[in-house]
């Protein structure tokens, strides 16, 4: 039965008797979205699977994996069920995410969402066809009709929820390593960067500060004085996270550990997994289904930031991971161990690297929920709202569908190596596709020694990461900014500089993605979707419609190859970023630094010092002059960079407010100002930005000298223009507290 059908849908639909089936299509051309009669529907307690044919080849989403932007269709399976594993191609890892977005001949897209937890594999065959097979729950689709891209992003994320609202500094570079093994030694690393006039928000510590790996306690020798160090690092303007993971120690006798002894006591662990052991031996896995989890979560996080002053946690081992399979009595033999069928996981087996499938949980089995525990330890998380009146900072390596909404995620344990530099790229634009536009990889790589070349590559790459934190593992060579010869330092350096110049741009972004269920990091094909060519591209990135990053993805390499959709691009580097801010170039801009594209693959020199990024004609970025951190960038001198289309046109927006108060949206407290071309306009009080003023207005592509330029009717006397690059500088002050007009004639 349908019910509630649209007044005009998009859609035409078709209930097939014999063979059963439902056929899609859309009303407009009818195209065949969705066809179940290729094949039989079967549906059985522990096995589920229903097929359909697909309209095009171009099919991305289904994660989380280490693969193109774009699937291959040739007899490729993907395995959804959570799970610790190495990011590695063809296997399950940390998150599930069973939605795909399916681009059409004509630009057109469509999406599908099954909403099922249970462990599956998704078939993808040539014909093109596509088969759903999962060992449990009910056939929940949602289909996503579009008609474009970014529509059916919006359209899956008004289902799951859209992104929560990041704190601003959240945005700025974090910093961790597992192996800062003192307070001492985290001290010196933030005190080494200072020293190196690097830019850093977060400093954070893996396993290295707690009690014998144990969540909520502190090393008492090696991390005396904890609090005294988050507080320290506070009064410079600093945030502190720490590694939460997801086991709670099991073995201290009673009254040695209070939060297993109160978890006990309230019984909030999952019941059925004995002495799972992960880091601190045996431990019990709290159940975040049960709302009584919750509460003693609540409690244990509070009580720990009433000792230690944290301002984020990192959700580590929650998929959540086990040194051994199921537990270290093995598991019970039933049918949730033992299912029918297997779907393709990594290890053969459900509980390999997890708890027992049948323990119990709250709301179910954990064969049902299994691939929920980090999301609802996120949602947990979230909840317990550790600072009261701000904004929740929490990442997390285990994601199912809606996570966004609650946390952000790194992409866990990727190697140092230019593989999985170019891999992060197409992870981070699917994990904006799935509402988790807070994403990023660890870099210059986690597992193994980097390479300088390497890691100036992955910073300059990283600049562009939503979440930027560069994070090693133990026992390999050093690998924080100022661990590298003066070139290599100043090649990051001025990366994060650039960065840090552009995070109003990014946090209006953030804005727009909890607002109106947009992407942050955006790949190609949403802005330009009428192109095919840029369908399959996924060794470049946007950050919303206006900005193009084009990375160096191998080694030795001092030009890139990169597509630029029709219409112009202004070069960055050739504007002189990250001193776009500064009245006059310093830097002579190539002649090659406008690109006017009919479409076309265009060769950039990239020598180890550059990363390119190109504005977008059209498009105003608000900036603001870097610092060491946010909390002093947030209160310098603003600039827009306005990138005139040929017809003199551009347009551009700026979301204020004070960076981390608690739904500051929702609240109506915050500033959005709207630029246009040449003129400026806005509604209401400009708040929170008292005392911040706009000193700079660059213009990219003014064709004709102007003989006269006004801000707010003055005439401003020492403009300068270039004939050569067309780029018009206008020095200006103006409190951005108030309506401002500048123009030129
Ligand atoms: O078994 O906490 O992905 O970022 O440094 C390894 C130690 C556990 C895995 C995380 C990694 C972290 C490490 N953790």
């Amino acid at each position: 039965r349908v019910r509630g059908r649209a007044p005009a849908p998009l859609y035409g639909l078709q209930v097939s008797q014999d063979p059963f089936g439902l056929v899609v299509c859309r009303q407009r051309g009818g195209t065949v979205l969705l066809n179940t009669t290729v094949a039989p529907l079967i549906f059985t307690d522990q096995f589920l699977q229903i097929s359909t044919s697909l309209p095009s080849h171009f099919i991305s989403g289904l994660g989380e994996r280490l693969t193109p932007l774009f699937l291959d269709t040739a007899w490729s399976r993907v395995t959804l069920w959570n799970r610790d594993m190495a990011p590695a191609p063809h296997v399950n890892l940390y998150g599930s995410h069973p939605f795909y977005l399916v681009m059409e001949d004509d630009g057109s897209a469509h999406g599908v969402f099954l909403l099922n937890s249970n462990a599956m594999d998704v078939l993808l065959q040539p014909s093109p066809a596509l088969t759903w097979r999962t060992t449990g729950g009910i056939l929940d689709f949602y289909i996503f009709l579009g008609p474009d891209p970014k529509s059916v992003v919006r359209q899956y994320l008004d289902v799951v929820g859209f992104p929560f609202m990041p704190p601003y500094w959240g945005l700025g570079f974090h910093l961790c390593r597992w192996g800062y093994s003192s307070t001492h030694i985290t001290r010196q690393v933030v005190a080494n960067m200072t020293a190196a006039r690097f830019p850093l928000d977060a400093q954070w510590n893996d396993l290295d500060y707690a009690d014998a790996r144990r969540d909520f306690t502190f090393d008492r020798n090696r991390f005396g004085d904890y609090p005294e160090m988050v507080r320290d690092f506070h009064s410079r303007g600093l945030r502190y996270i720490m590694i939460v993971d997801a086991g709670i120690s099991s073995s201290g006798p009673p009254g040695t550990y209070r939060p297993y002894d109160e978890g006990l006591r309230r019984g909030v662990c999952v019941w059925g997994a004995p002495g799972a052991p992960v880091w601190p031996g045996p431990t019990a896995f709290p159940d975040f289904t049960n709302p009584r989890t919750h509460e003693w979560w609540h409690d244990m996080v509070k009580e720990f930031h009433d000792r230690v002053p944290f301002d984020g946690m990192w959700l580590d081992m929650n998929e959540p991971s086990n040194f051994v399979e199921g537990s270290q009595d093995g598991c019970p033999n039933n049918n949730l161990e033992h299912p029918p069928y297997v779907p393709g996981v990594f290890g053969g087996r459900l509980q390999a690297g997890t708890i027992c499938a049948s323990s119990q949980q709250f709301l179910s089995s954990h064969y049902n929920l299994h691939s929920l525990y980090g999301l609802s330890e996120a949602i947990a998380s979230h909840r317990s709202a550790w600072g009261s009146c701000t904004r929740p900072f929490i990442i997390s390596r285990s994601t199912f569908a809606g996570h966004g909404r609650y946390a952000g995620h790194w992409t866990g344990d990727v190697g140092s190596d230019w593989e999985q530099l170019y891999y992060s790229i197409p992870e981070v634009l699917l994990f904006n596709l799935f509402g988790v536009p807070l994403v990023g990889a660890d870099i210059c790589g986690f597992a193994g020694s980097t390479s300088e070349e390497l890691c100036v590559r992955w910073t300059q790459l990283g600049a562009f990461y939503p979440f930027m934190r560069n994070h090693n593992d133990h026992g390999t060579r050093p690998q924080e900014p100022y661990s590298f010869s003066p070139a290599a330092q100043a090649a990051m350096r001025s990366a994060l500089h650039l960065r840090y110049s552009l995070l109003p741009f990014l946090y209006t972004l953030f804005h727009r993605a909890h607002a109106a269920g947009e992407t942050v990091a955006r790949p190609l094909f949403l802005e330009f979707p009428t192109d095919p060519n840029t369908w399959a591209v996924d060794r470049q990135l946007l950050w919303g419609g206006g900005l193009l990053v084009t990375p160096v993805l191998e080694a030795g390499q001092t030009k890139v190859r990169g597509y630029f959709p029709a219409g112009t691009w202004y070069s960055l580097a050739g504007v002189g970023a990250p001193a776009v801010l500064l009245p006059a170039p310093h830097r002579s801009p190539g002649a090659d630094s406008t690109i006017h594209s009919k479409g076309q693959w265009i060769l950039l020199p990239a020598p180890l010092d550059t990363i390119n990024v190109h504005v977008r004609a059209g498009h105003i970025l608000p900036l603001q002059e870097p610092a060491f951190s946010t909390a002093q960038s947030r209160s310098k001198a603003m600039a827009l960079l306005v990138a005139l289309t040929p017809d003199g046109f551009a347009r551009g927006e700026l979301f204020w407010d004070d960076g981390e108060s608690w739904e500051s949206f929702e609240r109506g407290d915050y500033t959005e100002i709207l630029f246009l071309a040449s003129n400026v306009s806005s509604d209401g009080e400009l708040a929170h930005l008292d005392g911040v003023l706009l000193q700079a207005v660059t213009v990219l592509g003014v064709t004709s000298p102007p003989q006269r330029v006004l801000a707010n009717g003055a005439i401003v006397r020492d403009f300068s223009y270039r004939s050569d690059t067309q780029v018009l500088r206008v020095p200006v002050s103006l409190p951005m507290w108030e309506q401002f007009v500048i123009s030129w004639s």
